[in-house]
């Protein structure tokens, strides 16, 4: 082993997984230095869930319409992930906007994965969006979460060019396969040691990180 401990991770996803597909990938075949504890969908009946099931990981429902409010919802889904532990809480792919209590209990260990060169492109409909500007790349953002929506310190991106033909659905696409070699970069950095989070901002090696890191630039 290289002597890096294992990180524990807790997966959040509301849809179809291939982000938690890619993690569980790279964890089974040992690249990765981390395990997926559990994973926890807010949409019951997801082939995320479905994904973890096979992967022998335990899957979770936790449907917020059952809930009066967004506290409520996660004041719930806080005592279901704190029950497994984790050193990270992984947004992959998931669609609940979290208040600042939440934010806060995991602060410096939440991640969101987030198909744009923010802070270009915060929200929804982001490939739409980057077409109709006439942006010439696109790409995807691993950023620390904050209670501001997609604002939270930048940590690495991966850019796609925009074709000239391109539509939504293509540049997505292009953009998904990126996003699966993303998040385990940055979980490396973490377990490394190498990236860290403290009340404002982002370190990386010892030094204050003013862009975010580009994967391009580890490949
Ligand atoms: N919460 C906080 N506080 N900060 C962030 O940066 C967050 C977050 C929750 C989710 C992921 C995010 C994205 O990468 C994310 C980042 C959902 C919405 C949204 O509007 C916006 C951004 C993101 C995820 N959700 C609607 C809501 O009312 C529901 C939309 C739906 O269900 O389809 O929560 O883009
Ligand atoms: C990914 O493209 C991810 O960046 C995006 O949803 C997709 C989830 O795919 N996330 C958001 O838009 C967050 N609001 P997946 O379920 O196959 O991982």
């Amino acid at each position: 082993m290289n002597g890096i401990r294992k990180l524990r991770l807790v997966v959040l996803i509301s849809g179809r997984g291939s982000n938690l597909q890619a993690l569980l990938d790279q964890s089974a075949s040992g690249e990765l230095s981390a395990e997926v504890a559990a994973v926890i969908s807010n949409q019951p009946g997801v082939y995320g869930l479905e994904r973890a099931r096979q992967a022998g990981v335990p899957a979770l429902e936790l449907d917020h319409r059952r809930f009066a409010d967004r506290p409520g919802f996660e004041a719930v889904l806080i005592e279901l992930i704190d029950r497994y532990s984790p050193d990270l809480v992984i947004l992959a792919g998931f669609m609940r906007v979290l208040t600042a209590g939440f934010t806060e209990h995991y602060r410096g260990r939440l991640l969101n994965i987030h198909p744009s060169l923010l802070p270009k492109f915060r929200g929804l409909h982001t490939h739409e969006r980057a077409i109709a500007a006439g942006e010439t790349e696109h790409g995807a953002t691993i950023h620390f979460v904050t209670a501001e929506l997609d604002g939270g310190p930048l940590i690495v991106q991966a850019r796609v060019p925009v074709l000239p033909d391109d539509d939504p659905d293509h540049l997505a696409a292009r953009v998904l396969e990126q996003e699966h070699r993303l998040y385990s970069q940055a979980i490396r950095w973490l377990a490394e040691g190498r990236l860290k989070l403290d009340v404002e901002r982002v370190w990386f090696d010892g030094e204050p990180l003013r862009e975010p890191l580009q994967l391009a630039d580890f490949v």
